[in-house]
């Protein structure tokens, strides 16, 4: 007898009861009503709950076909938290091809950009407003570096969205680090959805894969800066400008 038929028909039990109180003998009375005791306490509850399954903590598992430990985030199940984790699913909910274990990471369930339409693209993990175009600067240096992402406003480099000198600037190593996806490479950058690698436009126009200069100093000789190859940090010589790139974002009014 499963434990919801016991819930179910605790009224039934009841009634029997009675029925059983009125027509029998002590001893039957006696038998039944330890029986009772026993459904009441194991099947009824203790009256707060009255056995409600309202009350459970659900886990949403993701589907993991290809076994690298990364969920697909558009197949999942819920299941309570007392629960075994399912067989084939994970907690995770990043795979972008749950098809190939050699990629992974990165993918969002809901759309990773938004395009503002003034020139700028809405990085909707962090907040940061980028500059949708990669590719509007020279290579240069890292002091030349600072001052260009710090010189930007409205009106240059298609830009339309009111900002200021002063708005814009390098971003720092952890912004770099939450921006770029390691699960992909050349570029390492996820698309508008976040369901896939970054194509030409989607968001952002003209990603080099190669250097952009971060504003955190290494060093005295040195600056940080992110490899868009591969979505690491590195240190490089703040005088090298060759391969050396600018990315400006600012943070939203
Ligand atoms: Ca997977
Ligand atoms: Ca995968
Ligand atoms: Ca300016």
């Amino acid at each position: 007898m499963s434990l919801e038929f016991i819930i179910d028909h605790c009224d039934s039990f009841g009634i029997l009861f009675q029925i059983m109180y009125n027509k029998h003998s002590n001893y039957l009375r006696s038998v039944f009503l330890l029986l009772l005791t026993v459904v009441i306490t194991v099947g009824c509850g203790g009256g707060d709950d009255g056995g409600n399954s309202g009350n459970e903590t659900l886990i949403t598992y993701y589907r993991d076909s290809d076994e690298d430990f990364y969920g697909d985030p558009n197949v999942s199940i819920e299941k309570d938290a007392s629960k075994k984790q399912p067989k084939g699913y994970v907690r995770d909910n990043t795979d972008c091809d749950d098809t190939n274990k050699e990629i992974h990471a990165c993918c969002s369930i809901d759309a990773r950009f938004t395009d503002m339409g003034d020139g700028t693209v809405r990085d909707n993990d962090t907040g940061l407003l980028w500059l949708k175009n990669a590719n509007a600067f020279d290579e240069m240096n890292w002091p030349d570096a600072l001052n260009a992402a710090a010189e930007l406003s409205s009106g240059e480099k298609g830009l339309s969205d009111d900002s200021v000198d002063g708005d814009w600037r390098l971003p720092t190593k952890e912004e770099w680090v939450a921006f770029m996806c390691q699960g992909f490479t050349d570029p390492a950058l996820v698309n508008t959805n976040g369901d896939g690698q970054w194509t030409e436009g989607d968001a952002f126009t003209g990603v080099i894969k190669n250097y952009y200069w971060s504003s955190e100093e290494f060093s005295i000789e040195k600056a940080w800066h992110a490899y868009m190859g591969d979505g690491k940090i590195y240190a490089g010589y703040k005088q090298y400008s060759k391969y050396y790139y600018v990315w400006p974002v600012r943070n939203a009014k």
